[in-house]
């Protein structure tokens, strides 16, 4: 059997932003077993075993080509035994007997279940699951159960939201924004973010970026554009969250914190294509529209750069991007600002160019960031 020859002496980074990482991955049968792997240690709150399966992944992502033999891992970083002990599993059998046994355990089913609802996250799915329970069903039977709103749009819009948008559908959802927004600023900026940013072809949301050229303006404005969804008769959903942004705070070092800006988490209606409407008749499908996932942040104009570096991910691209600037250049980098510890200033940015350049750091763009 022919085989790429092994490129010699590899210089791999272990940090994901010293890394160009496509969509295209060919790795994916190992990548799906860890990916497992990590969400039962999410759900167990094992950080470090987390972490590491969270690495290992993203290494085997940015690889050119499929790993054929443990042999073809020789000088790559963040593979350590427990990694490759799975990886040898799927390359005698096909796959692992440990993630085939985590499949069919009962609690990571319930909570992969519970938390694939719009609201729903760990620490509710575990509620949910110390009760008793391990369907829908059985949660919405108890009374002592509260939902709030989020949960509630959760579940009413499940199978929608679940489905995900095409790339068709993110850029149809980007022209809705872009007019509704420009109607109340016409020189607005609107641009794409997270996933749709970095190429992906399907997305669980589409998340946009807005702000104003003149500082201040972008005050208010997102309210606006939530009630003119509204009026427009889209609007199935929103939690607006106010800015509680703060100029003179150090960037954050944790990254799971939320960022500052204003933003809101909606859920619209889309009117479904032509050819999509004569396929299937049932229930759902005769609806003219569906329901789909939108996030959209307001930073100031200052702070676009960061928003928009911070926004577009993958979430461990930026976890790396972060452990790189704290442990490579003592700095710290949120979604906010660059902070130099060392001259004790704040390195502003217009581009993301910049903030790289800033980082001494090639530039990667978006759609190489998918580690
Ligand atoms: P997907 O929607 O296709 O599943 O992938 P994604 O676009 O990469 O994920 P996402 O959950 O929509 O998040 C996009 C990026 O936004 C991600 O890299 C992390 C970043 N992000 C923040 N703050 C927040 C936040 O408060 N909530 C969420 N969900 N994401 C945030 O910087
Ligand atoms: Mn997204
Ligand atoms: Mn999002």
């Amino acid at each position: 059997e022919e085989r790429p020859e092994p490129s010699s002496p590899r210089r791999v980074s272990q940090y994901a932003c010293q890394r160009r990482t496509t969509i295209t991955n060919h790795n994916k049968i190992f990548t799906d077993a860890f990916e497992v792997l990590v969400e039962q240690a999410e759900f167990n709150e094992n950080e470090g075993r987390c972490l590491a399966f969270m690495r290992a992944t993203s290494v085997l992502k940015s690889l050119s080509g499929a790993v054929r033999c443990l042999g073809d891992l020789e000088g790559l970083p963040c593979l350590g035994d427990q990694t490759k002990a799975v990886m040898e599993d799927i390359l005698e059998c096909g796959k692992s007997s440990k993630v085939q046994e985590i499949l069919s355990d009962e609690k990571y089913r319930a909570l992969k279940l519970f938390t694939s609802v719009f609201g729903v996250g760990r620490k509710t799915a575990e509620k949910w699951y110390r009760k008793g329970h391990r369907t829908f069903d059985e949660v919405h039977a108890d009374d002592t159960i509260g939902l709030n709103r989020m949960q509630k749009a959760g579940f009413l819009y499940y199978s929608d939201i679940l489905k995900g948008l095409s790339r068709a559908e993110a850029d149809a959802l980007g022209r809705i924004v872009e007019n509704t927004v420009r109607k109340i600023v016409p020189d607005a900026i609107v641009a794409l973010t997270g996933g749709f940013r970095r190429g992906k072809e399907c997305g669980h949301d589409v998340d946009f970026i807005i702000t104003t050229p003149a500082l201040g303006e972008h005050e208010g404005l997102l309210g606006r554009v939530v009630n003119k969804f509204q009026y427009q008769g889209i609007l199935l959903y929103h939690e607006h969250q106010e800015s509680t942004f703060d100029l003179t705070k150090l960037p954050s070092r944790r990254f799971e914190a939320m960022d500052h800006y204003e933003k809101c988490f909606l859920v619209l209606k889309l009117k479904r294509g032509l050819v999509e409407m004569d396929s299937q008749m049932d229930d759902a499908a005769q609806r003219q529209w569906r329901a789909v996932r939108v996030d959209l942040v307001v930073p100031p104009i200052t702070h676009f750069a960061f928003a928009l570096l911070g926004w577009t991910g993958s979430r461990q691209f930026e976890r790396d991007l972060r452990r790189f600037a704290q442990h490579e250049r003592k700095m710290l980098l949120d979604n906010h600002a660059l902070y130099d510890k060392t001259k004790k200033v704040f390195l502003s940015a217009k581009t993301e160019e910049e903030i790289f350049a800033q980082l001494g750091l090639e530039y990667i763009p978006p759609w190489e960031r998918n580690a």
